[in-house]
C-alpha cells in the first residue's frame, strides 16, 4: 500500500523541477546508487569511476557512448624556477613598510621584488587522457533506459531495451589489475555491434589500430610534459571485428570486453612497457575474476563505514529528481547517506598509495584546460580533500598527500634559502606535480608561505589516528621538523606588541580597506591564520619529538617560540580578528574563513576556550549574514565549524545548503565549476557531527540534528586509534562500541557525561549503553 502512494508524495516535491522522472522500480532499491533515466547531457552529468589513478567519466548514451578518460599523471609542464632574484634583499624593507602601515607601498614592492613571474598561460596543467567514443547506430524502440553508479561495488552500468533485446554495459576501473574495464552484453546472441574510436583532444596523439588493439601515445604539452601511452584491447565473443585508423568495428558479437591500460613516464618507467605488461596480465584471467577481485579490493576500504540517518522514499527516484525534490523541501536522509559515502567512494577512486594525491578535481578533468589547471592548491583545497580520510577509516589513502608534500622538500628548501634566506621548507598557495614552491603571481593570493605548514596538520593527524611510530620517524617528523624550522626563522618581533608575527603574508585570499586611504590591500604583518597554523605545527612537532625522543634543543627552541607567538585576539565587535588590526572589510562574506582555522581543522578553539568559542560563533554568523558559504568548499567548511560549535541544527542546515545549492546532479561538488574539495569537506563535516576527537576526548554525537532522530554510524576512527560504532534513537545515544586499536588511554564523552580510562587493552572491545553505561 505504502509503495502506491509513494510516487505521489515525491511528486509534490518534484512538480516544479524540470528533471523529474518516474521511479523505475517498486522494489526496495539500494541506497548506494547514483542513477538516471537519461544519458549525461554534458561532462557534469557523467558518472565517475577510478582506481586512484586511472579513471573515466561515463556519459552513457544508448546510441553513442562516450567515456572521457583520465590518468592522474597526465600533466604538461616540467620542473622550473620562477623565483624573483630580488626577494631576499627586499624582504626587510617590505616588513618595515607593513609595520608602518604603508600597505600599498609594501604590496607594490613585494609584487615587484618578492613575487616571481607567473606565466600567463599555465606552463603546466593537468589534462584528460583521451576519449572513447562508441557508436552503436540507431537503436529502435528504446525503452527501460537506466544509467547508474553503484558505489557499494564501484561498478557503473548502462542498460536499456531496444528492438526487444536487453542490453547491458558495465564499467569499472580496477586497482588490482590497473585497468579500465568495459563489458557489453545482450540477452540475444549476435546483438552487439558498434564502432569504437579512441582519440585525444588536440589531435596530436599518434593512434594506431591493429587487429583487436588500439594504441595511443603522445609526448604531451608539445614535448613539455609527460610521455603518455595507452592501449585498448577488445575481446569479442562471436561476431567479426575489423580495425583501421583509430577505430575497431564489431559486428554481431554476443558480448565484448574492452580493457584499457594507460601510463605516463612521470614516475620514471617506460609507459609502453608498463601498459603491455598490464594488458598481458588481464588477458590471462577470466573476466569474472577481474571483476570479483576489483570489488573485493574496493570493498575492503569502502565497507569499513556504514551509515544510517533514517529512511524515506528517495531511493526509489533518480538522483537528479532527488536533488530537485530536496531543493523543494523534501526530507531525504538517504540522499545524505549517499552523498556521505560518495565522498568516501571518490577518495578511494582518486587517491591510492604510490600515486599522486587527489587534485582539485580528484582525477577527473574535462579536456585540456581544466579550471585552475586542476592543480594542488595548498591554501585549503587539498588539505580539505584529505579531511575525511582518517576519521572515515581510510587513513592509508592519505599517504599520496604525505608523499607529495615530502617530494616538495628539495624545492621547498631551495625557496626557503634563496628567496627568504632561511632554513627549513616553504611553499605557497599552490603547486603542481613539478613541485614548484616559490612565491609567484599576485600578492593577494601568492604572498602566503604557509602551504606546507598547514599540510603538516594532515600529516600529524595521520599519526594521531594510526599511531605508526616508525612512519612518524621516517616520513612525517622530518617534514614537520623542516616546516617548523622555516616558521621559526620566518617569524619576527612586532615592535608594537613585542610578540612574534608572520609576514609579509595574507589571510587567504581576503582583503581589507586600507585605513585612511582609498583602495584595498591584502598583505600584513601577522594574519591570524598564520599564527594558528604555526602554533599547531610547533605544538605537534614538539609532541612528535617527545614521542620519538629526538631533537631536544630544537624542542626547547620551539617551546620558547610558542610563548612569544602572537595570541589570537577578539575584536571590539566580539569576532575573532582576522588581521592584527581591525580593518574594514570590502567582502565581509568572503569564502575563506581562515581565522577560524583554530576551530577547524585545528584545535585551539574548543570548549576549553569558551571566550574564543563564542567569538568564533560570531565570526561565522557574520560571514554567513554577509553571503558567506557561496562556494561548495566554503559551505562544506561551515558544516565542520558548526559541528565543532556543537550546533547540530546549524550544521544540518548547511548540509542541506551544500546539497541544494552546491551539488550537481551526479553529486559532484559545484564551486562552481566542479571542484572535488566540497565533496570531501562535506563528508568530513557530517563525520564531525557524529564523532569528534580533536580536544583530547572522544565525543559521541556532538552535533546530532533533530532530523536524524534514529540511526547509526559504524566504523569511524577517533584520534588515539579507536574504532567507534554508534547507535542512537530519539536523538539519544543507545549504544557505543569502541575497539582500542593501540591500547591508548581513553576519555569518552557524551552529552556532558565523561568516562575516563587511564589505559585500554589493545584490541579490546568496550561497550556502552545509554548515558555511557558500561556494558562490558
Ligand atoms: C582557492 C579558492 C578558490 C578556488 C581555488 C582553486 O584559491 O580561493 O575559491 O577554490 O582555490
Amino acid at each position: 500500500m505504502r509503495l502506491k502512494i509513494l510516487p505521489l508524495i515525491f511528486l509534490t516535491f518534484c512538480l516544479k523541477s524540470p528533471g523529474f522522472s518516474q521511479p523505475v522500480s517498486q522494489n526496495q532499491p539500494s541506497g548506494m546508487k547514483i542513477w538516471f533515466t537519461q544519458p549525461a547531457a554534458d561532462w557534469n552529468e557523467a558518472l565517475p569511476i577510478g582506481n586512484g589513478r586511472l579513471g573515466a567519466m561515463i556519459f552513457g548514451g544508448a546510441e553513442k557512448e562516450h567515456l572521457e578518460l583520465n590518468e592522474s599523471s597526465v600533466w604538461t609542464g616540467e620542473s622550473r624556477w620562477d623565483a624573483n632574484p630580488n626577494a631576499l634583499k627586499s624582504l626587510p624593507e617590505v616588513r618595515q613598510l607593513l609595520f608602518k602601515g604603508k600597505y600599498r607601498e609594501a604590496e607594490d614592492l613585494a609584487q615587484k621584488n618578492i613575487l616571481g613571474q607567473k606565466p600567463e598561460n599555465p606552463v603546466a596543467t593537468y589534462q584528460a587522457l583521451g576519449d572513447i567514443n562508441i557508436d552503436f547506430g540507431t537503436q529502435h524502440y528504446l525503452t527501460n533506459y537506466r544509467r547508474d553508479l553503484d558505489i557499494e561495488n564501484a561498478v557503473a552500468r548502462v542498460s536499456y531495451t531496444a528492438d526487444q533485446v536487453n542490453y547491458l554495459r558495465e564499467f569499472f576501473s580496477t586497482a588490482v589489475d590497473q585497468a579500465l574495464v568495459i563489458r557489453l552484453t545482450a540477452d540475444k546472441s549476435g546483438s552487439v555491434s558498434f564502432t569504437l574510436h579512441l582519440s585525444r583532444k588536440g589531435n596530436k596523439a599518434t593512434i594506431v589500430s591493429t587487429g583487436d588493439e588500439i594504441d595511443m601515445n603522445e609526448h604531451i604539452g608539445d614535448g613539455k610534459g609527460v610521455k603518455m601511452f595507452s592501449r585498448l584491447r577488445l575481446i569479442n565473443e562471436g561476431g567479426i571485428i575489423t580495425s583501421g585508423g583509430d577505430s575497431i568495428k564489431v559486428e554481431k558479437a554476443n558480448s565484448v570486453i574492452i580493457y584499457l591500460t594507460a601510463a605516463t613516464d612521470y614516475f620514471g618507467a617506460d609507459p609502453s612497457s608498463i601498459t603491455k605488461i598490464q594488458m598481458a596480465a588481464l588477458e590471462n584471467q577470466p573476466f569474472d575474476n577481474i571483476r570479483k577481485n576489483h570489488i573485493a579490493d574496493y570493498q575492503l576500504l569502502f565497507k569499513r563505514v556504514d551509515i544510517d540517518l533514517g529512511s524515506g522514499y528517495g531511493n526509489f527516484f533518480p538522483t537528479d529528481s532527488r536533488i530537485s525534490a530536496m531543493q523543494n523541501g523534501y526530507n531525504d536522509p538517504d540522499l545524505i547517506e549517499l552523498y556521505y559515502q560518495f565522498g568516501r567512494y571518490l577518495l578511494i577512486s582518486s587517491s591510492r598509495p604510490g600515486g599522486l594525491p587527489a587534485n582539485l578535481q580528484g582525477i577527473w578533468a574535462d579536456g585540456m584546460n581544466p579550471p585552475w589547471s586542476a592543480d594542488y592548491h595548498i591554501n585549503i583545497n587539498i588539505q580539505m580533500n584529505y579531511w575525511p580520510s582518517e576519521a572515515t577509516n581510510l587513513g592509508e589513502l592519505q599517504i599520496p598527500f604525505i608523499d607529495f608534500i615530502d617530494a616538495l622538500r628539495p624545492n621547498a628548501r631551495r625557496t626557503a634559502r634563496e628567496v627568504y634566506g632561511m632554513r627549513g621548507i616553504v611553499a605557497h598557495y599552490t603547486t603542481d606535480p613539478w613541485h614548484f614552491t616559490e612565491p609567484t603571481g599576485a600578492t593577494n593570493y601568492g604572498m602566503w608561505p604557509m602551504g606546507i605548514a598547514w599540510s603538516c596538520q594532515n600529516i600529524w593527524d595521520h599519526f594521531q589516528y594510526g599511531g605508526d611510530k616508525e612512519y612518524l620517524r621516517a616520513k612525517s617528523y622530518p617534514i614537520m621538523k623542516e616546516a617548523a624550522e622555516f616558521c621559526m626563522d620566518w617569524l619576527v618581533i612586532n615592535p608594537k606588541t613585542g610578540f612574534l608575527v608572520s609576514g609579509p603574508s595574507i589571510s587567504p585570499e581576503n582583503s581589507f580597506k586600507i585605513p585612511g586611504s582609498t583602495g584595498n590591500a591584502s598583505m600584513v604583518m601577522g594574519p591570524t591564520m598564520d599564527h594558528m597554523i604555526i602554533r599547531d605545527l610547533l605544538q605537534n612537532t614538539i609532541q612528535a619529538s617527545i614521542i620519538l625522543d629526538v631533537d631536544k634543543p630544537l624542542r626547547i627552541k620551539m617551546e620558547k617560540t610558542l610563548k612569544k607567538l602572537t595570541p589570537v585576539k577578539i575584536g571590539s565587535d566580539g569576532r575573532i580578528m582576522e588581521w592584527s588590526e581591525e580593518f574594514d572589510e570590502p567582502e565581509p562574506g568572503h569564502r575563506h574563513m581562515s581565522h577560524l582555522y583554530g576551530l577547524h581543522p585545528g584545535n585551539q578553539i574548543t570548549q576549553h576556550t569558551p571566550e574564543l568559542l563564542a567569538a568564533a560563533r560570531k565570526t561565522i554568523d557574520y560571514r554567513l549574514a554577509n553571503g558567506g558559504g557561496h562556494t561548495g568548499w566554503s559551505r562544506a567548511w561551515i558544516i565542520n565549524f558548526f559541528a565543532r560549535l556543537k550546533d547540530g541544527e546549524k550544521a544540518y542546515e548547511n548540509v542541506l545548503a551544500l546539497l541544494k545549492k552546491s551539488t550537481m546532479s551526479n553529486l559532484f561538488d559545484n564551486h562552481p565549476p566542479f571542484q572535488i574539495d566540497g565533496n570531501f569537506g562535506g563528508t568530513a563535516g557530517i563525520t564531525e557531527m557524529l564523532l569528534q576527537s580533536h580536544s583530547g576526548e572522544v565525543e559521541l554525537l556532538p552535533a546530532l540534528p533533530s532530523a536524524w532522530g534514529k540511526g547509526h554510524i559504524y566504523g569511524l576512527m577517533a584520534r588515539g586509534g579507536f574504532k567507534v560504532d554508534i547507535d542512537w534513537e530519539n536523538g539519544k545515544l543507545t549504544k557505543a562500541r569502541i575497539i582500542s586499536k593501540l591500547g591508548n588511554p581513553l576519555k569518552l564523552t557524551y552529552s556532558g557525561q565523561i568516562i575516563e580510562m587511564k589505559i585500554t587493552d589493545k584490541g579490546k572491545e568496550y561497550l556502552f549503553g545509554a548515558d555511557l553505561k558500561s556494558l562490558n
